[in-house]
């Protein structure tokens, strides 16, 4: 690998990839190839934390697993360069996590606003591995020692409590830490997240107030990855806005949540900012503006589409590739995971890392 800096980041492959996951995500996970070297994970491993009815069982997993797999090389992901693998094939993330379990605080665990969301009324009836996603997630990160994490606004407050855990870690085993070699007594980094560009929270397109989610139950609140040309348009037409003309500037999409959800997702396709869109289509009505959207999203979407589609009808060539990326990624996972059991007192053998 290249670079010094190493990034981290992952999508669940729970299905119904969508413009919310590109543009918040994969988007930043190609930008960073240039300066970084990347992990991109398909993390299996969390897809399986709420209900089989959103995962949709081992078939619809795996094949959302070599679906996400797809849309990160067609968005233009190099798996040579970099490393493209899923979770479940290294089992260092579920080690550390058991280690970081014994780390993190239930009290942390109790603030985690997308638990909450996630579990919703029937909180008892949630399973322990949603509650514990986010111990998962440091895991995640800190098995490769990741610096950066490109990620939506909605994962702040996850990278806010890997920094926690990899913090608490590193002051309980300070001594400890010292005696293997880290004279600073920082063997993990405290990762940084990266919340990059206009889209970092792309709104349903249904309620401009909700983010924009592939378990949403009605498929025109999203523009999944997958859609073709009618469906975007159909979608795009009967998003939800308001009566008033598009304003001309910025300040005035303020309390017009839709409004200022199409803007942003404009500006976000065509790389300009939100006042460059409005000087062009300020004071006209939705109508006009929804048909530039529509072929601007098409024309943005539809080649990623139609090489997604040809990757997945070769299951065996997406497999290699997840499969030399896991042998790449475990070969930095074993030498984090035999410092991190000498730092806590583990004893293993000699001939292999465990
Ligand atoms: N609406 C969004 N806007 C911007 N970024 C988003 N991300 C998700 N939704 C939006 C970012 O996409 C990455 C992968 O997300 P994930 O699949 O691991 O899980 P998630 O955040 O729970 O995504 P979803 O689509 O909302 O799934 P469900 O409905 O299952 O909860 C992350 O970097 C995320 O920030």
């Amino acid at each position: 690998m290249a670079f010094t800096e190493l990034v981290f980041s992952g999508v669940q492959p729970t299905g119904n990839l969508h413009l919310g996951n590109y543009l918040g995500a994969i988007v930043n996970f190609v930008k960073m190839q240039e300066t970084h070297n990347c992990i991109y994970c398909v993390v299996d491993m969390h897809a399986i934390t709420q209900g089989v009815d959103v995962w949709g069982g081992p078939t619809e997993l795996a094949r959302n697993t070599r679906e996400v797999t797809a849309a990160f090389i067609a968005a233009g992901i190099d798996p040579k360069k970099h490393i493209v693998f899923n979770q479940s094939q290294v089992a260092g993330h579920a080690e550390l996590a058991w280690i970081f379990n014994c780390v993190a605080r239930v009290g942390w665990l109790n603030r985690m606003t997308q638990f909450k969301e996630k579990a919703g009324k029937d909180r008892e009836n949630a399973s322990i591995g949603l509650y514990d996603y986010p111990v998962l997630m440091a895991a995640d990160i800190l098995l490769y020692r990741a610096t950066h994490v490109p990620v939506g606004e909605d994962q702040k407050q996850h990278l806010e409590l890997s920094r926690d855990i990899a913090q608490k870690f590193n002051n309980d085993f300070a001594d400890s830490i010292r005696r293997s070699g880290f004279d600073d007594g920082l063997f993990f980094p405290l990762p940084e997240p990266l919340i990059m560009g206009p889209a970092t929270r792309v709104m349903s397109l249904r309620d401009g107030t909700k983010k924009m989610s592939k378990s949403d139950a009605s498929d025109y609140s999203r523009i999944n990855l997958t859609d073709d040309a009618d469906a975007i348009a159909q979608k795009i037409r009967k998003a939800k806005t308001d009566p008033e003309p598009l304003p001309s500037e910025e300040k005035g999409l303020e309390a017009r949540p839709e409004a200022d959800n199409l803007v942003g997702i404009f500006a976000a396709l065509s790389a300009r900012s939100k006042q460059d869109v409005l000087r062009e289509f300020g004071g006209g009505q939705f109508s006009s503006f929804k048909n530039a959207l529509v072929e601007l999203c098409v024309s943005k979407l539809s080649p990623i589409a139609g090489e997604m589609k040809r990757l997945v009808a070769d299951p065996a060539y997406i497999d290699r590739v997840l499969i030399d990326g896991a042998d790449r990624a475990r070969a930095l996972a074993d030498q984090t995971m035999t410092k991190t059991k000498d730092i806590v007192g583990f004893i293993r053998g000699q001939t292999g890392p465990w």
